[in-house]
C-alpha cells in the first residue's frame, strides 16, 4: 500500500548522502508467530539528523504501516519530521498522519518553521478533516497544520503518494533553511525536548496493543522502548 512512499523516502535519504545503518537482528525483521504479519526497520545516518528511523508493517490484505521518525542534530531546534500512514483492510479505513513535529508551542517558532507545511493545507484540504485526537495531545508535539486523514480508502494511491511526497520535498527544504540559521533553543534545551518527546510518545502510542496482536507483547515493549523511542542515547545507549 505504501511501497511507493517507502521507496521514495529512501531515494530522497541516499541522494542527500545518507547511509543505512545497522540494526540488530530482532528489530530489523520480525515475522508473526502467527505467520500473517512482517515487520521491517531501518535506521539511516543522515547528514544534519542525529537519527532517521523507519518502520513498515506488512500484514497483507488486514493492515499495512509505514512509520518514519526524524531527530534533527541537537544544534537543530527545528521540528521532527513524523510520519504515520496506516491501512486497516478489514475496515477499509486509513489513517494518515503527516507532521513537521514541533519542540515547543511558541509563535515565533512557529512563525520560523511551518511556512512550508502551511502551503500545504490548501493543496491538499482532505488531509485536514479536524478528526479529534484520541490518544495524544494535539498541542504536544504537534503542529495545527498537520496533515491528518482518518476515514475511507480512495482507490486513487495519488490520494496519498502526492501529499506524502509533497510533504517530504517540503521537510528537506526547512531542513536546508534551517542549517543556515541560528537555531532559537540552545543544544541543552533540544536535547531534553527530544528526549520528552520518545518519553510521551512511548507512553501514549496506540502502537503497542497492535504490535503485541502481532508479535507478543514482551517483543513489543522491547521494540517500543529500545527501537522506536529510545529516549536519552547516552544514559540509554542500546541502538
Ligand atoms: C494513530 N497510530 C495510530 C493508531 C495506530 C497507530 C494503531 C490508531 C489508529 C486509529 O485511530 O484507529 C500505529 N504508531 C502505529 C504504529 C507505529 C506507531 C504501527 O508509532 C510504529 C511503527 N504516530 C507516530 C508518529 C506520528 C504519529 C511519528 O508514530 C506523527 C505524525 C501520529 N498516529 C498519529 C496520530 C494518530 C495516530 C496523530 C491519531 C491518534 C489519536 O487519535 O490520538
Amino acid at each position: 500500500m505504501f511501497d511507493s512512499c517507502l521507496e521514495n523516502l529512501r531515494q530522497s535519504i541516499s541522494s542527500r548522502g545518507g547511509s543505512l545503518l545497522d540494526v540488530p537482528n530482532e528489530f530489523a525483521e520480525c515475522s508473526s508467530n502467527k505467520g500473517n504479519g512482517i515487520i521491517k526497520s531501518w535506521l539511516w545516518d543522515v547528514p544534519g539528523f542525529r537519527r532517521w528511523r523507519i518502520t513498515s508493517l506488512d500484514a497483507g490484505e488486514t493492515l499495512q504501516v509505514l512509520n518514519s521518525v526524524a531527530y534533527p542534530d541537537y544544534s537543530n531546534d527545528q521540528p521532527l519530521l513524523g510520519v504515520d500512514l496506516l491501512w486497516f483492510g478489514r475496515s477499509n479505513k486509513m489513517v494518515l498522519v503527516m507532521d513537521f513535529q514541533p519542540l515547543i508551542q511558541d509563535k515565533e517558532y512557529f512563525d520560523r518553521y511551518f511556512l512550508g507545511l502551511k502551503s500545504l493545507k490548501s493543496l491538499y484540504p482532505e488531509m485536514h478533516n479536524e478528526k479529534t485526537m484520541h490518544f495524544f495531545d494535539p498541542h504536544k508535539y504537534f503542529s495545527p497544520w498537520l496533515l491528518f486523514y482518518k476515514g475511507g480508502v480512495s482507490s486513487n494511491q495519488d490520494f496519498w503518494n502526492d501529499p506524502f511526497n509533497s510533504f517530504l520535498d517540503s521537510y528537506w527544504n526547512l531542513s536546508e533553511d534551517s542549517n543556515r540559521k541560528c537555531s532559537l533553543l540552545n543544544s541543552e534545551k533540544v536535547r531534553s525536548l527530544q528526549i520528552e518527546y520518545d518519553k510521551y510518545s512511548a507512553e501514549n502510542d496506540p502502537a503497542h496493543g497492535l504490535f503485541s496482536n502481532y508479535f507478543g507483547k514482551d517483543w513489543s515493549d522491547r521494540f517500543l522502548k529500545e527501537f522506536l523511542f529510545p529516549g536519552d542515547p547516552i544514559t540509554n545507549r542500546i541502538i
